[in-house]
Protein backbone atom coordinates (compact mmCIF):
# COMPACT_ATOMS: atom_id res chain seq x y z
CA UNK A 1 0.00 0.00 0.00
CA UNK A 2 1.42 3.65 -0.66
CA UNK A 3 1.36 6.01 2.21
CA UNK A 4 0.51 9.69 1.40
CA UNK A 5 0.50 12.36 4.24
CA UNK A 6 -0.95 15.36 3.51
CA UNK A 7 0.00 15.33 -0.12
CA UNK A 8 0.24 18.77 -2.35
CA UNK A 9 -2.91 18.86 -4.00
CA UNK A 10 -1.24 19.12 -7.58
CA UNK A 11 -0.01 15.68 -6.94
CA UNK A 12 -3.66 14.23 -6.73
CA UNK A 13 -4.14 13.70 -10.20
CA UNK A 14 -1.56 10.69 -9.86
CA UNK A 15 -3.24 9.71 -7.21
CA UNK A 16 -6.79 9.47 -8.81
CA UNK A 17 -4.96 7.35 -11.23
CA UNK A 18 -6.51 3.77 -11.80
CA UNK A 19 -3.86 0.87 -11.96
CA UNK A 20 -3.35 0.52 -15.52
CA UNK A 21 -4.61 -2.78 -16.94
CA UNK A 22 -2.34 -5.04 -18.80
CA UNK A 23 -4.53 -5.16 -21.91
CA UNK A 24 -3.80 -7.62 -24.53
CA UNK A 25 -4.08 -7.11 -27.92
CA UNK A 26 -8.06 -8.04 -27.81
CA UNK A 27 -9.30 -6.37 -31.04
CA UNK A 28 -7.98 -9.07 -33.35
CA UNK A 29 -9.39 -12.29 -30.70
CA UNK A 30 -12.61 -10.50 -29.99
CA UNK A 31 -13.63 -9.91 -33.68
CA UNK A 32 -12.36 -14.00 -34.50
CA UNK A 33 -14.39 -14.97 -31.93
CA UNK A 34 -17.26 -12.82 -32.91
CA UNK A 35 -17.33 -14.18 -36.55
CA UNK A 36 -16.81 -18.00 -35.42
CA UNK A 37 -20.19 -17.40 -33.22
CA UNK A 38 -22.00 -15.87 -36.05
CA UNK A 39 -21.26 -18.46 -38.50
CA UNK A 40 -20.95 -21.53 -36.48
CA UNK A 41 -23.63 -20.78 -34.03
CA UNK A 42 -23.78 -23.32 -31.04
CA UNK A 43 -20.96 -25.49 -32.01
CA UNK A 44 -18.57 -22.52 -32.00
CA UNK A 45 -19.79 -22.18 -28.30
CA UNK A 46 -19.28 -26.31 -27.59
CA UNK A 47 -15.69 -25.87 -29.03
CA UNK A 48 -14.56 -22.88 -26.73
CA UNK A 49 -15.81 -24.78 -23.53
CA UNK A 50 -13.55 -27.53 -24.45
CA UNK A 51 -10.75 -24.68 -25.47
CA UNK A 52 -11.31 -22.19 -22.75
CA UNK A 53 -12.72 -24.17 -20.09
CA UNK A 54 -11.54 -27.40 -20.86
CA UNK A 55 -15.43 -28.94 -20.23
CA UNK A 56 -17.32 -31.05 -22.84
CA UNK A 57 -20.53 -29.76 -23.03
CA UNK A 58 -23.80 -31.42 -25.13
CA UNK A 59 -26.29 -28.84 -24.79
CA UNK A 60 -25.47 -25.03 -24.46
CA UNK A 61 -28.79 -24.73 -22.80
CA UNK A 62 -29.29 -25.93 -19.03
CA UNK A 63 -31.78 -28.27 -18.26
CA UNK A 64 -35.04 -28.32 -15.77
CA UNK A 65 -33.56 -31.16 -14.10
CA UNK A 66 -30.21 -29.14 -13.73
CA UNK A 67 -32.21 -26.56 -12.29
CA UNK A 68 -34.46 -29.39 -10.00
CA UNK A 69 -31.14 -30.78 -8.79
CA UNK A 70 -29.79 -27.09 -7.62
CA UNK A 71 -32.53 -27.03 -5.19
CA UNK A 72 -32.27 -29.64 -3.99
CA UNK A 73 -28.40 -29.03 -3.31
CA UNK A 74 -28.53 -25.04 -1.68
CA UNK A 75 -29.17 -25.59 1.91
CA UNK A 76 -32.20 -23.78 3.54
CA UNK A 77 -29.76 -21.17 5.63
CA UNK A 78 -28.76 -20.21 2.05
CA UNK A 79 -32.40 -20.06 0.46
CA UNK A 80 -33.10 -18.24 3.69
CA UNK A 81 -30.66 -15.37 3.34
CA UNK A 82 -30.94 -14.89 -0.67
CA UNK A 83 -34.75 -14.87 -0.22
CA UNK A 84 -34.48 -12.04 2.56
CA UNK A 85 -31.89 -10.34 -0.54
CA UNK A 86 -34.41 -10.66 -2.34
CA UNK A 87 -37.18 -9.24 -0.60
CA UNK A 88 -35.02 -6.14 0.23
CA UNK A 89 -33.66 -5.62 -3.23
CA UNK A 90 -37.48 -6.36 -4.45
CA UNK A 91 -38.44 -3.42 -2.50
CA UNK A 92 -35.92 -0.77 -3.12
CA UNK A 93 -36.33 -1.61 -7.21
CA UNK A 94 -39.70 -1.25 -7.03
CA UNK A 95 -40.23 2.16 -5.35
CA UNK A 96 -38.34 2.94 -8.80
CA UNK A 97 -41.60 2.43 -10.64
CA UNK A 98 -42.72 6.09 -11.01
CA UNK A 99 -46.61 6.75 -12.06
CA UNK A 100 -47.66 8.11 -15.57
CA UNK A 101 -48.12 12.23 -15.38
CA UNK A 102 -49.42 13.90 -18.37
CA UNK A 103 -48.67 17.53 -18.65
CA UNK A 104 -50.55 20.52 -20.10
CA UNK A 105 -48.09 22.45 -21.26
CA UNK A 106 -50.38 24.75 -23.05
CA UNK A 107 -53.94 24.75 -23.00
CA UNK A 108 -55.10 21.81 -25.08
CA UNK A 109 -51.40 20.38 -25.50
CA UNK A 110 -51.22 17.60 -23.25
CA UNK A 111 -47.87 15.26 -23.24
CA UNK A 112 -46.21 12.35 -21.05
CA UNK A 113 -43.96 9.49 -21.14
CA UNK A 114 -44.93 6.01 -21.04
CA UNK A 115 -42.19 3.11 -20.18
CA UNK A 116 -42.14 0.08 -22.23
CA UNK A 117 -39.70 -3.25 -20.73
CA UNK A 118 -36.71 -3.92 -23.24
CA UNK A 119 -38.22 -7.18 -24.45
CA UNK A 120 -35.48 -9.54 -24.67
CA UNK A 121 -31.86 -8.99 -21.95
CA UNK A 122 -29.42 -10.97 -21.44
CA UNK A 123 -27.60 -11.51 -18.12
CA UNK A 124 -23.54 -12.56 -18.02
CA UNK A 125 -22.17 -13.87 -15.11
CA UNK A 126 -18.50 -14.82 -14.93
CA UNK A 127 -17.45 -18.10 -13.32
CA UNK A 128 -14.05 -18.61 -11.85
CA UNK A 129 -13.57 -18.86 -8.08
CA UNK A 130 -16.15 -16.40 -6.68
CA UNK A 131 -19.43 -17.40 -7.95
CA UNK A 132 -21.75 -14.40 -7.89
CA UNK A 133 -24.98 -15.40 -7.89
CA UNK A 134 -25.91 -12.16 -5.83
CA UNK A 135 -25.04 -10.60 -9.08
CA UNK A 136 -27.79 -13.06 -10.68
CA UNK A 137 -30.20 -11.02 -8.25
CA UNK A 138 -29.17 -7.55 -8.81
CA UNK A 139 -29.93 -7.58 -12.33
CA UNK A 140 -32.61 -10.50 -12.91
CA UNK A 141 -34.93 -8.90 -10.09
CA UNK A 142 -34.87 -5.06 -11.86
CA UNK A 143 -35.46 -7.00 -15.33
CA UNK A 144 -38.59 -8.85 -13.70
CA UNK A 145 -39.94 -5.80 -12.05
CA UNK A 146 -39.82 -4.01 -15.45
CA UNK A 147 -41.32 -6.60 -16.91
CA UNK A 148 -38.81 -7.96 -19.59
CA UNK A 149 -40.34 -11.02 -21.77
CA UNK A 150 -37.08 -12.91 -21.60
CA UNK A 151 -34.40 -12.73 -20.16
CA UNK A 152 -31.69 -15.40 -20.25
CA UNK A 153 -28.54 -15.77 -18.64
CA UNK A 154 -24.80 -16.85 -19.98
CA UNK A 155 -21.84 -18.25 -17.17
CA UNK A 156 -19.18 -20.79 -17.90
CA UNK A 157 -19.37 -24.73 -17.47
CA UNK A 158 -16.99 -25.74 -14.83
CA UNK A 159 -14.41 -28.87 -16.23
CA UNK A 160 -17.38 -30.77 -15.73
CA UNK A 161 -19.59 -29.18 -17.61
CA UNK A 162 -21.74 -28.09 -14.46
CA UNK A 163 -22.96 -24.52 -13.37
CA UNK A 164 -22.51 -23.10 -9.24
CA UNK A 165 -25.99 -24.35 -8.39
CA UNK A 166 -26.45 -21.18 -6.65
CA UNK A 167 -26.54 -19.38 -9.49
CA UNK A 168 -28.94 -21.99 -11.36
CA UNK A 169 -30.86 -21.69 -7.97
CA UNK A 170 -30.94 -18.03 -8.09
CA UNK A 171 -31.81 -17.53 -11.90
CA UNK A 172 -34.97 -19.59 -11.58
CA UNK A 173 -36.17 -18.00 -8.20
CA UNK A 174 -35.88 -14.28 -9.97
CA UNK A 175 -37.60 -15.26 -13.45
CA UNK A 176 -34.48 -15.94 -15.50
CA UNK A 177 -35.98 -18.24 -18.62
CA UNK A 178 -33.17 -19.40 -20.28
CA UNK A 179 -29.64 -20.38 -18.90
CA UNK A 180 -27.15 -21.13 -21.21
CA UNK A 181 -23.60 -22.74 -20.58
CA UNK A 182 -21.12 -20.40 -22.23
CA UNK A 183 -18.76 -17.94 -21.17
CA UNK A 184 -16.25 -15.30 -22.25
CA UNK A 185 -16.58 -13.20 -25.08
CA UNK A 186 -18.30 -15.97 -26.49
CA UNK A 187 -21.43 -15.40 -24.50
CA UNK A 188 -21.95 -12.22 -25.75
CA UNK A 189 -21.52 -12.62 -29.08
CA UNK A 190 -23.97 -15.76 -28.99
CA UNK A 191 -26.57 -13.13 -27.18
CA UNK A 192 -24.80 -10.46 -29.84
CA UNK A 193 -26.10 -12.53 -32.85
CA UNK A 194 -27.99 -15.44 -31.28
CA UNK A 195 -27.49 -18.81 -32.20
CA UNK A 196 -29.63 -22.48 -32.20
CA UNK A 197 -30.44 -22.47 -28.67
CA UNK A 198 -29.79 -18.89 -27.40
CA UNK A 199 -31.91 -15.68 -28.41
CA UNK A 200 -30.30 -13.13 -29.89
CA UNK A 201 -31.03 -10.03 -27.15
CA UNK A 202 -31.49 -6.09 -26.86
CA UNK A 203 -28.99 -5.49 -24.01
CA UNK A 204 -26.36 -7.10 -22.16
CA UNK A 205 -25.32 -6.72 -18.23
CA UNK A 206 -23.27 -8.10 -15.95
CA UNK A 207 -19.47 -7.90 -15.23
CA UNK A 208 -16.71 -10.50 -16.58
CA UNK A 209 -12.78 -10.22 -17.44
CA UNK A 210 -11.09 -8.24 -19.98
CA UNK A 211 -11.99 -10.56 -22.93
CA UNK A 212 -15.93 -10.45 -21.75
CA UNK A 213 -15.48 -6.55 -21.00
CA UNK A 214 -14.01 -5.62 -24.90
CA UNK A 215 -16.81 -7.76 -25.92
CA UNK A 216 -19.40 -5.89 -24.71
CA UNK A 217 -17.76 -3.01 -25.87
CA UNK A 218 -17.87 -4.76 -29.52
CA UNK A 219 -21.15 -6.07 -29.63
CA UNK A 220 -22.39 -2.36 -29.53
CA UNK A 221 -21.56 -1.76 -33.30
CA UNK A 222 -23.87 -4.69 -33.51
CA UNK A 223 -26.84 -2.50 -31.93
CA UNK A 224 -26.77 -3.91 -28.60
CA UNK A 225 -26.94 -2.01 -25.54
CA UNK A 226 -24.67 -1.96 -22.37
CA UNK A 227 -25.29 -1.57 -18.70
CA UNK A 228 -22.19 0.38 -18.59
CA UNK A 229 -18.49 0.44 -19.61
CA UNK A 230 -16.95 -1.46 -16.60
CA UNK A 231 -13.30 -1.39 -14.68
CA UNK A 232 -12.36 -3.28 -11.60
CA UNK A 233 -14.18 -2.71 -8.24
CA UNK A 234 -13.31 -0.05 -6.39
CA UNK A 235 -14.10 1.56 -2.45
CA UNK A 236 -13.10 5.19 -1.29
CA UNK A 237 -13.21 5.36 2.97
CA UNK A 238 -13.52 8.53 4.78
CA UNK A 239 -12.98 8.38 8.16
CA UNK A 240 -12.92 10.86 10.65
CA UNK A 241 -11.42 10.46 14.23
CA UNK A 242 -15.21 8.19 15.27
CA UNK A 243 -14.47 5.99 13.04
CA UNK A 244 -13.57 2.14 13.99
CA UNK A 245 -9.95 0.95 12.32
CA UNK A 246 -11.04 -2.67 12.37
CA UNK A 247 -14.19 -1.65 10.72
CA UNK A 248 -12.40 0.50 8.24
CA UNK A 249 -9.73 -2.02 7.61
CA UNK A 250 -12.29 -4.80 6.90
CA UNK A 251 -14.17 -2.80 4.43
CA UNK A 252 -11.07 -1.75 2.80
CA UNK A 253 -9.99 -5.56 2.59
CA UNK A 254 -13.59 -6.90 1.54
CA UNK A 255 -13.24 -4.87 -2.21
CA UNK A 256 -9.54 -5.96 -2.67
CA UNK A 257 -10.81 -9.62 -2.28
CA UNK A 258 -12.16 -9.12 -5.57
CA UNK A 259 -9.56 -9.07 -7.54
CA UNK A 260 -5.29 -8.06 -8.25
CA UNK A 261 -6.57 -5.43 -9.89
CA UNK A 262 -8.93 -3.58 -7.82
CA UNK A 263 -8.14 -0.48 -5.94
CA UNK A 264 -9.22 0.76 -2.73
CA UNK A 265 -8.43 4.50 -0.96
CA UNK A 266 -8.59 5.51 2.88
CA UNK A 267 -8.31 8.55 3.88
CA UNK A 268 -8.32 10.01 7.56
CA UNK A 269 -8.34 13.28 9.20
CA UNK A 270 -7.28 11.69 12.37
CA UNK A 271 -3.66 10.75 12.78
CA UNK A 272 -4.37 7.75 15.16
CA UNK A 273 -7.44 6.64 12.81
CA UNK A 274 -5.03 6.63 9.79
CA UNK A 275 -2.14 4.13 11.62
CA UNK A 276 -4.57 1.97 13.37
CA UNK A 277 -6.22 1.61 9.62
CA UNK A 278 -3.07 0.89 8.01
CA UNK A 279 -2.33 -1.87 10.73
CA UNK A 280 -5.68 -3.29 11.22
CA UNK A 281 -5.56 -3.45 7.26
CA UNK A 282 -2.28 -5.77 7.73
CA UNK A 283 -3.50 -8.08 10.34
CA UNK A 284 -6.72 -8.63 8.98
CA UNK A 285 -5.20 -9.59 5.78
CA UNK A 286 -3.17 -12.30 7.30
CA UNK A 287 -6.34 -14.10 8.18
CA UNK A 288 -8.36 -14.02 4.55
CA UNK A 289 -8.32 -17.50 2.30
CA UNK A 290 -7.90 -14.92 -0.42
CA UNK A 291 -5.37 -13.00 0.87
CA UNK A 292 -2.84 -13.22 -2.51
CA UNK A 293 -5.46 -11.28 -4.42
CA UNK A 294 -5.91 -9.23 -2.06
CA UNK A 295 -2.04 -8.15 -1.27
CA UNK A 296 -2.08 -7.53 -4.82
CA UNK A 297 -4.40 -5.42 -5.13
CA UNK A 298 -2.98 -3.32 -2.15
CA UNK A 299 -0.30 -2.54 -3.99
CA UNK A 300 -2.16 -0.35 -6.26
CA UNK A 301 -4.31 1.24 -2.95
CA UNK A 302 -3.18 4.33 -1.26
CA UNK A 303 -3.64 5.70 2.62
CA UNK A 304 -4.06 9.25 2.72
CA UNK A 305 -4.22 11.74 5.39
CA UNK A 306 -5.90 14.79 4.82
CA UNK A 307 -6.53 18.10 7.05
CA UNK A 308 -10.12 18.57 6.85
CA UNK A 309 -13.65 16.43 5.70
CA UNK A 310 -14.03 18.77 2.86
CA UNK A 311 -10.59 18.07 2.00
CA UNK A 312 -11.80 14.12 1.76
CA UNK A 313 -14.22 15.04 -0.07
CA UNK A 314 -13.25 17.40 -2.84
CA UNK A 315 -10.57 14.21 -3.14
CA UNK A 316 -13.33 11.43 -3.51
CA UNK A 317 -15.47 13.89 -6.35
CA UNK A 318 -12.22 14.00 -8.43
CA UNK A 319 -12.06 10.12 -8.15
CA UNK A 320 -15.49 9.35 -8.38
CA UNK A 321 -15.46 6.06 -6.61
CA UNK A 322 -17.80 3.33 -7.68
CA UNK A 323 -18.32 2.67 -3.04
CA UNK A 324 -17.63 5.40 -1.13
CA UNK A 325 -18.22 5.37 2.92
CA UNK A 326 -18.23 7.86 4.92
CA UNK A 327 -17.25 6.80 8.29
CA UNK A 328 -17.74 10.21 9.92
CA UNK A 329 -19.97 10.90 13.28
CA UNK A 330 -22.08 14.13 11.11
CA UNK A 331 -22.21 11.88 7.75
CA UNK A 332 -25.25 14.17 7.02
CA UNK A 333 -24.24 17.51 6.77
CA UNK A 334 -22.05 15.95 3.85
CA UNK A 335 -24.01 14.45 2.08
CA UNK A 336 -24.62 17.45 -0.08
CA UNK A 337 -21.18 17.62 -0.95
CA UNK A 338 -20.95 14.07 -2.77
CA UNK A 339 -20.63 15.02 -5.95
CA UNK A 340 -19.63 12.14 -7.87
CA UNK A 341 -19.86 8.47 -6.54
CA UNK A 342 -21.73 5.26 -7.51
CA UNK A 343 -23.26 4.42 -4.23
CA UNK A 344 -22.65 5.97 -0.79
CA UNK A 345 -22.42 3.95 2.66
CA UNK A 346 -23.01 6.09 5.33
CA UNK A 347 -22.10 5.70 9.03
CA UNK A 348 -19.55 3.18 11.09
CA UNK A 349 -22.41 0.27 10.07
CA UNK A 350 -23.04 0.72 6.99
CA UNK A 351 -20.51 -1.97 5.36
CA UNK A 352 -19.97 -2.01 1.51
CA UNK A 353 -21.18 -5.82 2.09
CA UNK A 354 -24.70 -4.82 2.65
CA UNK A 355 -25.20 -3.18 -0.52
CA UNK A 356 -23.40 -6.16 -2.37
CA UNK A 357 -25.37 -8.29 -0.97
CA UNK A 358 -28.78 -7.67 0.57
CA UNK A 359 -30.05 -4.37 1.53
CA UNK A 360 -31.62 -3.34 -1.51
CA UNK A 361 -29.45 -1.30 -3.17
CA UNK A 362 -28.11 -2.54 -7.13
CA UNK A 363 -24.39 -3.41 -6.54
CA UNK A 364 -23.74 -3.34 -10.15
CA UNK A 365 -21.90 -0.03 -10.55
CA UNK A 366 -19.69 2.47 -12.51
CA UNK A 367 -16.47 2.48 -11.65
CA UNK A 368 -12.94 3.80 -13.63
CA UNK A 369 -14.11 7.43 -12.76
CA UNK A 370 -17.30 6.80 -14.99
CA UNK A 371 -19.65 7.31 -11.58
CA UNK A 372 -19.11 10.99 -13.25
CA UNK A 373 -21.20 10.68 -16.04
CA UNK A 374 -23.02 7.09 -15.16
CA UNK A 375 -25.65 6.03 -12.52
CA UNK A 376 -25.67 2.48 -11.86
CA UNK A 377 -28.20 -0.28 -12.36
CA UNK A 378 -31.87 0.40 -11.64
CA UNK A 379 -35.19 -0.55 -12.98
CA UNK A 380 -34.64 2.52 -15.40
CA UNK A 381 -31.56 0.59 -17.26
CA UNK A 382 -34.16 -2.34 -18.24
CA UNK A 383 -36.44 0.07 -19.63
CA UNK A 384 -37.29 2.73 -22.48
CA UNK A 385 -39.50 5.53 -22.28
CA UNK A 386 -41.61 6.19 -24.99
CA UNK A 387 -43.14 10.01 -25.36
CA UNK A 388 -46.81 10.74 -26.21
CA UNK A 389 -49.01 13.75 -27.24
CA UNK A 390 -52.11 15.22 -27.87
CA UNK A 391 -53.23 17.88 -29.22
CA UNK A 392 -56.94 18.83 -29.83
CA UNK A 393 -58.23 21.74 -32.74
CA UNK A 394 -57.57 24.19 -29.82
CA UNK A 395 -54.56 22.84 -28.75
CA UNK A 396 -53.09 23.59 -32.15
CA UNK A 397 -54.84 26.61 -32.19
CA UNK A 398 -53.23 27.53 -29.76
CA UNK A 399 -49.64 26.40 -30.50
CA UNK A 400 -49.99 26.41 -34.37
CA UNK A 401 -48.63 29.84 -35.01
CA UNK A 402 -45.80 29.03 -32.67
CA UNK A 403 -44.25 26.36 -35.04
CA UNK A 404 -45.78 27.75 -38.13
CA UNK A 405 -42.83 30.64 -37.28
CA UNK A 406 -40.14 28.50 -36.62
CA UNK A 407 -40.48 26.15 -38.98
CA UNK A 408 -40.64 29.11 -41.74
CA UNK A 409 -37.58 30.52 -39.91
CA UNK A 410 -35.76 26.89 -40.70
CA UNK A 411 -36.61 27.30 -43.92
CA UNK A 412 -38.55 23.94 -43.97
CA UNK A 413 -42.17 24.56 -45.50
CA UNK A 414 -43.48 21.35 -45.19
CA UNK A 415 -43.47 21.41 -41.64
CA UNK A 416 -45.43 24.68 -41.50
CA UNK A 417 -47.25 23.59 -43.90
CA UNK A 418 -48.99 20.56 -41.30
CA UNK A 419 -50.00 23.21 -39.24
CA UNK A 420 -51.35 25.65 -41.85
CA UNK A 421 -53.84 22.84 -43.95
CA UNK A 422 -55.34 21.94 -39.85
CA UNK A 423 -55.58 25.20 -38.99
CA UNK A 424 -57.07 26.49 -42.49
CA UNK A 425 -59.48 23.17 -42.45
CA UNK A 426 -60.42 24.42 -38.85
CA UNK A 427 -61.63 28.15 -40.52
CA UNK A 428 -63.43 26.56 -43.34
CA UNK A 429 -65.37 24.59 -40.81
CA UNK A 430 -66.40 27.89 -38.73
N1 LIG B 1 -18.48 -5.40 -4.83
C1 LIG B 1 -18.89 -6.00 -6.08
C2 LIG B 1 -20.19 -6.77 -6.00
C3 LIG B 1 -20.11 -8.05 -5.23
N2 LIG B 1 -19.49 -8.24 -4.07
C4 LIG B 1 -20.68 -9.25 -5.53
C5 LIG B 1 -19.69 -9.46 -3.66
N3 LIG B 1 -20.38 -10.11 -4.54
C6 LIG B 1 -19.00 -4.91 -7.14
O1 LIG B 1 -19.66 -3.81 -6.74
ZN1 LIG C 1 -18.00 -6.89 -3.31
Amino acid sequence: MKINKYPDKNTWSELIKRPVLKREKLTEIIFDIFKNVEENGDQALIDFNKKFDNAEVKNIQVSEEEIENAESIISDELKLAIQQAKDNITKFHASQIVEIEKIETTKGVVCWRENRAIEKVGIYIPGGTAPLFSTVLMLAIPAQLAGCKEIILCTPPDKNGNINPAILYTAKLCGVTKIFKTGGAQAIAAMTFGTESIPKVYKIFGPGNQYVVAAKEYCQKFGVAIDMPAGPSEVLVIADENAIPEFCAADLLSQTEHGSDSQVIFISTNEKIFNQTIKETENQLKELPRNELAKESLKNSHFILLSTIDEALEFSNLYAPEHLILALEDFEKYIPKIQNAGSVFLGNYSCESAGDYASGTNHTLPTNGFAKNYSGVSLDSFVKKITFQNLSEEGLQNLGETIEIMAEAEGLFAHKNAVTIRLNKENERI
